[in-house]
């Protein structure tokens, strides 16, 4: 199991953690998404066999938050 947080400049209130949380908890391989509004944040544990850091942020980009960063 990998772990990544992701820097994601838009996320602003609860609406956006629903938007991120439903987006990324249903895909293949995602284990746990936490969504830290304050800190514009989302903490993500993931099966890097199943999926990987380009798809989830492919899937983040078509909801409208585009990830600065990732580490
Ligand atoms: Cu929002």
């Amino acid at each position: 199991m990998a772990q990544a947080t992701l820097s994601v400049p838009d996320i602003s209130c609860a609406h956006c953690e629903k938007t991120i949380t439903q987006t990324l908890a249903p895909q293949a391989g995602v284990k746990s998404v936490r969504v830290d509004i304050p800190a514009k944040q989302v903490h993500l544990e993931y099966d890097e066999s199943q999926i990987d850091l380009a798809q989830v942020g492919a899937l983040l980009d078509e909801e409208g938050y585009p990830v600065a960063a990732t580490q």
